[in-house]
């Protein structure tokens, strides 16, 4: 039997857990910030590897053109209407749990050429929630906007004040270190006149 292959969601969030506003993100200009996502989402636990970003139809279409798909990093889209399709880059799946099968069968095989390093979950709500149900989704790195942005769309889970008694547990800056592979700054970051901080939680299975 093969373990369930672990599940990381990565989020950007108001305190309202704000995410998404009309399509799109509340904000710009957090370029920095958009920077620490595509590094932390292509660097691979181990050379040779490639990570998967895993998204809803949704958040595939919010993505810039140029940019996608997202590069150094394999993709797949979740579309219940969108036709199958399967380029080296990119695929598309009906639903989660086939995007998990997907993954499965890539980390068995050295099949696919290139190893499976980690799995990221990069939204949107409908896929961070469908994901949330699954126990294998232990991790989130979430980058706390600290600024009220105008969303209409929401990141579905409610992590505890300290002290709080809940599943979900804020870990220390050097777990998250050793987890992204790089030295997170543990201050509060300022762009474009946006405060923000790199924060990482974790569930036990
Ligand atoms: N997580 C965090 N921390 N910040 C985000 O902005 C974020 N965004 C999404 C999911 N998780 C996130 C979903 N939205 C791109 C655009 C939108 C998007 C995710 C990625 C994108 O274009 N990414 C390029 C970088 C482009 C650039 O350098 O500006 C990439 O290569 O990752």
């Amino acid at each position: 039997a093969m373990p369930l292959p672990e599940l990381t969601l990565i989020v950007a969030a108001t305190s309202k857990m704000g995410i998404g506003l009309r399509g799109t993100l509340p904000w710009t200009g957090l370029k920095k910030e958009m920077a620490y996502f595509a590094r932390v989402t292509k660097r691979a636990p181990s050379p040779g590897a490639k990570n998967t970003v895993i998204m809803g139809r949704k958040t595939w279409d919010s993505i810039p053109p140029r940019f996608r798909p997202l590069k150094e990093r394999q993709n797949v889209v979740i579309s219940r209407s969108l036709e199958r399709t399967s380029s080296t880059e990119s695929q598309t799946v009906g639903s989660l749990p086939e995007a998990l099968a997907l993954l499965s069968q890539q980390s068995t095989a050295s099949e696919s050429g290139s190893k499976t390093g980690k799995a990221f979950i990069i939204g949107g709500a409908q896929i961070y929630e469908a994901a949330l149900e699954l126990k294998q989704a232990r991790r989130i790195l979430l980058t706390r906007i600290l600024s009220d942005f105008e969303c209409d769309t929401f990141f579905p889970v409610e992590l505890p004040e300290s002290g709080e008694k809940s599943g979900w547990r804020r870990r220390g800056q050097e777990v998250l270190d050793a987890w992204v592979g790089e030295s997170v700054s543990g201050e509060v970051q300022e762009e474009a006149g946006t405060k923000y901080i790199f924060e990482m939680w974790e569930r036990d299975d």
